[in-house]
């Protein structure tokens, strides 16, 4: 467990290298802890800044807190956990689980220090199952894996074609089309139902959206999963998905090195996502990839039409082909559960809030006319829209949480936290916390739309140069798809169950979640 806290120091920049700190407040001191070089180095810290050693928290056993964390079925219940922490703790406390150490925070101001302390090349914790997968099969790492300057270098090159505002153009015909294609089949099974209505849990039709969405702005080309008969290798591709999440819990906390050598099956089933996930994207990209030389040969010249992200990629010609294979192959397994999970949860309370739900009705009614067939003008127009998804991952984040590791000393609730520290912050804690968000409870997007202070409140997407980087494929994605829906039906809920959040690496609701929908208009 020393050793862990002794191999992150040496990946970050030491306190004395990282001299430069343009810091907003003084935040630099020493402890007895500390090296003695620091205390010429840097000036006397106020003496009421807390040494780290006084941090509140379970973080003297690590293995008693993980066999709490198991009595009280943590592996489901992490959220809460952290929830109840910061209750009996406060806002910033200390952890071990296992061999994993930090300290967690919930203020906004905290976050604010914690983003500004991760330096150049931000790190967050590292999910050793995916690592491990990789290692085994001789996988390059994309670049949510990645670290030091090789992530700095793919993740520029990356984030023009996928993260800058103006390739959102490029994805709006591709992801308006697969909205169209959605709404049809909805009106289709409408239709067929003969009774004016179609009550469903949807989740695995918005499994099916989103991959057809990822995929059409990866690759530039449909797979058709919104017709009638499914190929039932995209299902396979689609429960791995699953798959992979669930497994990656587990291994979170026993190392998957032992996993693997005990032959256990969570090691197992892991691998065997993993393999479906990569092999069928792997078929993907060598598709697209004949297609380009194919055409290149004859010579085929000028294309009007936006070919994807993938073949961008590879007629830039600045990554190689294994570190585009491996981060494309992480937007397509990122890109599924998440945005599917969260328009779900959209629905949800959309369903709860028939005013709401008429509110950005009008919205989005008045947008499509003022903006004239151009869908990329109309996306500016629907703030409300914006709000809602927003406040949905402030209620329903993604992730439990987001992680950095210092890269300098900092003070947070006056306590002082050396340079190495992996700090996370409660992201779902945070969404919910009264001090944080008034009326926490209440599903309100509105309350992104005052003038009330936003600062380092919306991370649903993480921050920075490490945020998501299918953040705008994403959010373009959701935004479509809700204006559709909205534009030809209506949500209503068929029951009062009342749904929570359960942990599966990521948050996914804990039971299915039915709706009812409704043609807006009796004539289609
Ligand atoms: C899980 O304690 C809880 O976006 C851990 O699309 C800390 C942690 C670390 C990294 C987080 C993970 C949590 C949740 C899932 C995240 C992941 C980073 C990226 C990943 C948030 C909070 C996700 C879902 C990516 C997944 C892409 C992958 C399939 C290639």
């Amino acid at each position: 467990m020393a050793r862990w806290r002794v191999c992150l120091r040496s990946q970050v920049p030491s306190l004395v290298e990282g001299a430069t700190v343009k810091g907003t407040r003084a935040r630099r001191c020493h402890t007895d802890s500390l090296p003695a070089i620091r205390e010429s180095v840097y000036p006397q810290f106020p003496s009421s800044v807390r040494p780290f050693k006084e941090l509140p928290g379970p973080w003297k056993n690590g293995l008693a807190t993980l066999y709490n964390f198991w009595k009280q079925d943590g592996m489901k219940n992490l959220h809460n956990i952290m929830v109840n922490n910061f209750n009996n703790f406060g806002p910033i406390y200390r952890e071990k689980i296992g061999y994993y150490d930090s300290v967690n925070i919930i203020n906004p101001e905290d976050a604010a220090i914690l983003f500004k302390a991760e330096g150049h090349y931000p790190q967050r914790l590292r999910v050793e199952p995916w690592v491990a997968y990789r290692d085994y099969r001789h996988r390059e790492y994309g670049v949510l894996l990645k670290e030091g300057e090789d992530w700095r270098s793919n993740r520029v090159v990356l984030n023009k074609e996928v993260i800058a505002p103006k390739v959102q153009g490029n994805f709006v015909p591709l992801l308006e089309e697969v909205g169209q294609d959605f709404v049809a089949r909805v009106h289709k099974k409408i239709e067929r139902s003969g009774q004016n209505k179609w009550t469903i849990d949807l989740h695995q039709e918005l499994f099916k959206y989103a991959l057809e969405s990822v995929g059409s702005v990866l690759y530039g080309e449909r797979f058709g999963l919104l017709q009638d008969h499914i190929d039932p290798e995209a299902k396979r591709f689609i429960d791995s998905i699953t798959t992979m999440f669930q497994t990656t819990t587990p291994m979170l906390y026993i190392p998957p090195g032992l996993l693997r050598r005990l032959g256990s099956r969570v090691w197992r089933d892991h691998m065997e996502a993993w393999d479906i996930i990569f092999n069928q994207a792997d078929r993907c990209i060598q598709n697209i990839y004949r297609q380009l030389r194919r055409s290149r040969k004859e010579e085929a010249g000028e294309q009007d039409k936006y070919p994807g992200v993938l073949a961008q990629l590879l007629m830039l010609d600045k990554l190689s082909i294994e570190d585009i294979k491996a981060s494309i192959t992480e937007l397509m397994a990122g890109g599924v559960d998440t945005t599917s999970t969260t328009l779900l949860w959209t629905l949800y309370e959309l369903s709860r809030s028939p005013d709401l739900q008429e509110e950005l009705r009008a919205e989005v009614l008045s947008a499509r006319h003022s903006s004239e067939g151009d869908t990329t003008l109309m996306l500016k127009r629907v703030p409300l829209l914006k709000a809602a998804i927003k406040e949905t991952l402030r209620l329903h984040p993604v992730a439990v949480s987001l992680q950095r590791y210092t890269t300098e000393d900092i003070v947070m609730q006056n306590y002082h936290i050396p340079a190495g520290t992996l700090v996370q912050l409660g992201l779902y804690a945070m969404g919910r916390n009264h001090r944080v968000f008034p009326h926490p409870e209440m599903y309100k997007p509105s309350r992104w739309l005052r003038s009330e202070t936003h600062y380092f409140r919306s991370l649903g997407f993480g921050f920075g140069p490490r945020q998501c980087l299918g953040r705008r494929i994403a959010e373009t994605e959701m935004q479509l798809f809700l204006i559709h829906m909205l534009e030809n039906f209506r949500i209503e809920r068929p029951n009062k169950v009342k749904v929570k959040s359960t942990f599966e690496l990521i948050l996914v609701p804990d039971k299915p979640i039915v709706l009812t929908l409704r043609p807006l208009s009796g004539s289609q």
